[in-house]
């Protein structure tokens, strides 16, 4: 009967956002600070009610139900959950637990439109939680019905990162905890989440009938019978990539619950991209994967791309073990390659290069990609909403190489790109128009946008697209060229419509990247600790330089 005790704790404050007063949020540790996230939580009383009602204090005296569970639920959970499993009782205990949150969770009730901050490309809500939570759920819940993404930072029991920013927030280890960056809002409480929500992406709707008074009744089931999984630390966890991994799913999802309740056992922060039933994003999920199903994962660090849950699982808790403390991407994926899991994908190629194509809007870089990429050309190509990239693999000398291409999508409208797009890139293509000249004499901002952020070693290469276009063209070659001597790059006019030079320009660029690693070897000799081997080649590791957090 513990569950019940949570009713009469629970408490709903009703406060109008503008009566709350708003105070800069502390330091945030390694998270990217954007438009400055405010907090409420200091604007509310922490109640021991509340605190009760909700889950997971610090505190021992608060009656965490969780926590009392805690322990047991682990027993029955058979411990370590990167052995073996028995995946008749995984999916069937998953499934059972989805059907007790029938319906919620499953489909879209109140479209949100989208909540991508379209400058810097990824969700503007943040939320902190962890899988078993009922009151999590219960928000995971609302966030599927309203189609938004949102970047989750799991936290654990044991949490070695998340649980402390969460209290530098908002002052106490309480879950869920959301931050919505496009208000500056931060809210404990998932009874309020839940109605704020609803009240911002929901147009202005009340929650769907019954999502928040059933969380009492049956948001304890999936918790119950996953038996703690998603609730605790995993022992051997640690390390967290470089760039967040990005998780296609929806709340009440067999399936996906054990992708991320992995996710949590790791501690690894992820773009939760929420496609359920009518979800506006099933196009990009099928644009990426070629299927609708769910889950599916992505870790941009290495390539990883699956929509098996016994894959990812797999993937995930053999990964984590290779990282160790790292926050390189390349020292991830390299890594990775020498694990296990990793061992069969190894053999797939010799080099993984991570390249980024920048430049101004409509110069054609979406284009330029697809011609590459997928060697074809659409006339009118909407940007996807975030970042995205492509894989390709090439043969050069011998040695297989797979090309992660980077194109930025949108955010150039307002040159505002994150420095972490530019952190671990091994290639560089500025595009300019040759159409048009701003967008050339814009190159020069751009360059300083790579100086400033990417690494020193980064190879780069200059692109004047739309060269089928000779009656409009308003930049010389001749005048490129020049420039692109006296700036010491290499230098290609191409046209994504009519494939001229895209295939060469992706040529030279992985050649150069390859020579300047080969040419690097000496200098890798006398700096050991920074060369690992892949498939018997040294590769240098990012400079300390691109490690900095982003604040
Ligand atoms: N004629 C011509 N048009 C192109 C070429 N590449 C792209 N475009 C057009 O330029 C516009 C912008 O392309 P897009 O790839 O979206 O540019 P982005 O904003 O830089 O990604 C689209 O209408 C494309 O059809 C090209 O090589 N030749
Ligand atoms: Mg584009």
């Amino acid at each position: 009967m513990l569950p019940l005790a949570h009713p009469a704790g629970h408490r709903h404050l009703h406060l109008p956002p503008a009566a709350l007063q708003r105070a800069p949020a502390p330091g945030r540790a390694y998270l990217p600070s954007r438009r400055g996230a405010r907090t409420l939580a200091g604007a509310r009383p922490p109640s021991p009610s509340a605190g009760a009602a909700e889950t997971e204090t610090t505190s021992t005296t608060s009656g965490s139900v969780l926590s009392f569970l805690c322990p047991l639920l682990k027993l029955l959970g058979g411990g370590d959950p990167s052995q073996q499993r028995n995946d008749v009782v995984e999916v069937t205990t998953s499934s059972i637990s989805s059907l007790a949150r029938l319906p919620w969770g499953s489909k879209v009730a109140t479209s949100s439109g989208e909540n991508i901050d379209l400058a810097i490309g990824t969700p503007t809500l943040q939320l902190y939680e962890f899988e078993a939570c009922p009151f999590c759920r219960r928000v995971r819940e609302a966030m599927t019905e309203l189609d938004l993404s949102a970047e989750v930072y799991p936290c654990p029991k044991g949490s070695l990162r998340h649980r402390d920013v969460v209290k530098k927030i908002g002052g106490k280890e309480q879950f869920p905890l959301l931050v919505d960056t496009s208000t500056g809002i931060s809210m404990y409480e998932s009874g309020d989440i839940v109605k704020y929500l609803f009240r911002n992406y929901g147009q202005g709707k009340s929650p769907s009938p019954g999502l928040l008074e059933s969380t009492i009744f049956t948001g304890w089931v999936p918790t119950l019978l996953r038996a703690g999984r998603g609730m605790t630390l995993w022992n051997k966890a640690g390390a967290i990539p470089a760039e967040k991994l990005e998780l296609f799913s929806y709340e009440n999802n067999s399936y996906a619950r054990i992708v991320r309740e992995a996710l949590c056992e790791l501690e690894l922060p992820y773009v939760l991209q929420n496609v359920g039933e009518g979800s506006s994003k099933t196009d990009l999920l099928l644009r990426k994967s070629g299927s609708k199903q769910v889950p599916y994962l992505i870790d941009p660090n290495t390539g990883f791309q699956s929509s098996d849950h016994k894959k990812i699982l797999a993937y995930l808790f053999q990964q984590s073990i290779s990282i160790l403390h790292s926050s390189s991407p390349l020292l991830s994926s390299a890594l990775f390659l020498e694990s296990k899991v990793g061992r069969a994908m190894s053999n797939e190629f010799d080099y993984l290069f991570k390249l980024l194509l920048i430049g101004d809007s409509s110069v054609g870089k979406s284009c330029f990609l697809l011609r590459f990429a997928d060697d074809s050309y659409v006339d009118s190509y909407i940007s996807t909403i975030g970042v995205d990239f492509k894989i390709r693999t090439i043969e050069m000398e011998g040695k297989t190489i797979k090309l992660q291409i980077w194109d930025t999508a949108g955010q150039e409208r307002f040159r505002t790109i994150t420095s972490s797009y530019y952190r671990g890139a091994h290639g560089i293509i500025i595009v300019y128009d040759i159409t048009d000249m701003e967008s050339f004499n814009n190159v020069k901002q751009w360059l300083s946008e790579i100086d400033r952020y990417a690494n020193d070693s980064v190879c780069k290469l200059l692109v004047g697209n739309k060269c089928d276009l000779a009656e409009s063209r308003t930049v010389k070659t001749s005048v490129a060229q020049a420039y692109a001597e006296e700036i010491g790059i290499p230098f290609l006019e191409t046209s994504a419509k009519d494939s001229i030079n895209v295939e060469e320009a992706f040529l030279a660029m992985s050649a150069a990247i390859k020579k300047s690693k080969a040419g690097s070897q000496e200098a890798l000799e006398r700096k050991p600790s920074n060369v690992i081997q892949m498939k018997g080649q040294p590769i240098q590791l990012e400079q300390q330089k691109s490690r900095c957090c982003s604040a």
